[in-house]
């Protein structure tokens, strides 16, 4: 899979994407990451990619010529390509967004900057993606968030095939407590069920602790999570 980057800073993606999992996959050619600098597709002296805004207000714009330009630019080579633009006005980053943009041959993705883009960007966007409901400064790490959750799915990038399949949320509930070495950590024990040896026992206590967990600090998930009857009945139970 091919991601292609526009940014004013192209240089925040170097590290983060030379680093453990998702290097070994650019390395291995699984996955390609190339970045362009927006500022490149301007054609006045001063190089210009933001301006102020249309009936006033502060701040800056990002200027809508420059980014058409580039995605212009990598177009010609890549009809079919998706478009996406990162802003706190799109669709929230979820794992079922993610798995369905890994089946995705190439994404473009525009990282905006300033207090936000020309309105008429969007005419060239095929999907608007939120990294949450917070603000940040510009849509680069929102970009490397992106490419980090879509690329581990990709076939072949995680070392073990199939071990996305165990995810959190894959299932729609958080994960259960892990733990490993040592037994004891001053006087926090492992639990005992984890020692025993029986599975089905250990798959049981699992299960209901990530039902817990989930009904306590996500009761939203829950509602969408697809649950036995007898999850459900416990989960009023524990509730009442
Ligand atoms: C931005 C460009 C974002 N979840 C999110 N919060 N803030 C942003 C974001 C994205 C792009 C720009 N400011 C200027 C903030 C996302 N995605």
């Amino acid at each position: 899979m091919r991601f292609d980057i526009l940014t004013l800073f192209p240089e925040f993606f170097s590290s983060p994407l030379n680093q453990s999992l998702l290097g070994k996959a650019l390395a291995k050619g699984v996955l390609s990451v190339n970045t362009y600098n927006i500022r490149d597709f301007t054609t006045d002296r001063h190089r210009t990619t933001d301006d102020s805004p249309y009936g006033g207000g502060h701040g800056m714009v990002m200027k809508v010529e420059p980014v058409v330009r580039a995605l212009e630019a990598l177009r010609s080579d890549c009809a079919g390509a998706r478009v996406i633009l990162t802003t706190p006005q799109g669709v929230p980053l979820t794992q079922a967004l993610a798995g369905e943009l890994s089946r995705e041959e190439r994404l473009i993705i525009v990282c905006g900057r300033y207090e936000g883009v020309d309105e008429r960007i969007r005419a060239f966007v095929d999907t608007e993606v939120s990294l949450g409901d917070f603000v940040l400064t510009g849509g680069e790490i929102a970009a490397l968030a992106l490419i980090d959750s879509v690329g581990r799915l990709v076939p072949d990038v995680l070392g073990e095939p199939g071990s996305a399949a165990h995810d959190s949320f894959s299932d729609g509930l958080l994960e259960y407590p892990q733990y490993t070495r040592p037994e004891d950590f001053r006087g926090q024990m492992v639990p005992p069920v984890l020692l025993s040896g029986n599975h089905a026992e250990i798959e049981r206590w699992r299960r209901i602790e990530s039902l817990k967990r989930t009904f306590k600090r996500r009761p939203d998930l829950i509602e969408k999570a697809v649950l036995t009857e007898a999850e459900r009945r416990l989960l009023k139970e524990t509730a009442g």
